[in-house]
């Protein structure tokens, strides 16, 4: 009696903590290769805020940023696995394992971000979200990443023969193997984590990237020549575990699906601004940016788009893509 009096009490004087204790928090674990503060571990955090308020405190999100819980690679797996429950990769890394991912990945499907986020917005990022529930995980949503472009530690790099013989590092991934390999450069796949020092030791020429993570990444302080060739859009993806997924009830799902969705408003924000300070501060530190002539590149990919549109249903997605205003 005394007790329920107690909990009664303490339901009038700490009614939200008594909530919290009632439904006991389930904190959903997220990785993101990323530091703390770069767009794509920010807007995970605000996806969280969101599923915390909505869900009245019964789920939260703790972001493991900066790789803390390995590279891309690993924590595919480890989610896939329903060790860890949410992940924010680069689509890259997923083109072995989900090949409608292969597709948005190809160099220079997409004309522009702005065509990129209008096909990923659309019913062609729907499919290709479904496409990961075959593989144990649930697509949740789609964040930008600018455009790719290759930087060295050699020289400026004006047209396509200027790549040739040269060492590039990659995303873990075959179409941006073959990429690198149909310029006549050579590609070397590795992690992340693993470039500042290839750079620094000349293990590799170069690498490619957007402006954010090549200046979050540092790589910049190596590698002083990048050139706007522009060669690749390809979207960030965050994944929930199918494991962690179905201990949600409906209702909870839904909630997380649309947290999901709100936060992608809020990614492009912050992107779009992100963009604009990366290239300022490595411009500020000496980075010398090449235009390029992008056709014969462009020429170039016929290859790697016949191997990769290997099915009926994978070229009429890339169709669809393109044929999307
Ligand atoms: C970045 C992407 C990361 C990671 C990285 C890489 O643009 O945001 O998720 O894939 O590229 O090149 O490994």
């Amino acid at each position: 009696m005394l007790h329920f009096l107690k909990l009664t009490a303490a339901t009038f004087t700490f009614g939200s903590l008594l909530i919290g204790i009632a439904n006991a928090e389930t904190v959903l674990r997220s990785a993101d290769t990323h530091p703390d503060g770069y767009p794509t571990v920010d807007a995970v955090k605000y996806m969280g805020e969101l599923i915390k308020e909505r869900t009245k405190g019964a789920y939260s999100v703790e972001v493991y940023h900066s790789a803390q819980l390995g590279e891309e690679k690993d924590t595919i797996e480890q989610t896939q696995a329903g060790v860890l429950d949410l992940n924010r990769v680069s689509m890259g890394p997923f083109n072995g394992i989900v090949p409608e991912t292969a597709v948005p990945s190809l160099p220079y499907i997409f004309r522009s971000v702005e065509h990129m986020r209008h096909v990923m917005d659309g019913p062609i990022g729907e499919q290709i979200l479904k496409a990961f529930e075959a593989h144990n995980l649930v697509g949740l949503a789609f964040y930008d990443s600018g455009a790719r472009s290759f930087y060295n530690t050699k020289k400026d790099i004006a047209s396509i023969a200027d790549l040739k013989g040269m060492k590039f590092r990659v995303i873990q991934s075959d179409v941006f193997v073959d990429m690198v390999n149909a310029l006549g450069a050579n590609a070397t796949p590795m992690a992340y984590g693993e470039v500042y020092s290839a750079l620094e030791t000349g293990v590799i020429d170069g690498a490619e990237n957007n402006w954010p993570s090549f200046e979050s990444a540092k790589h910049f302080e190596v590698a002083k020549h990048y050139t706007l060739d522009q060669h690749q859009i390809v979207p960030e993806v965050l994944v929930m575990s199918k494991a962690s997924w179905d201990k949600l009830s409906p209702g909870d799902q839904a909630i997380v699906r649309q947290a999901a969705k709100d936060s992608v408003v809020k990614m492009r924000e912050l992107w779009d601004a992100q963009e604009k300070k990366s290239r300022d501060i490595v411009e500020q530190a000496g980075v010398k940016v090449s235009e390029i002539d992008k056709q014969p590149l462009i020429d170039a990919m016929k290859p790697v788009y016949e191997k990769y549109l290997s099915t009926p249903e994978l070229k009429d997605l890339a169709a669809r893509i393109q044929a999307t205003k």
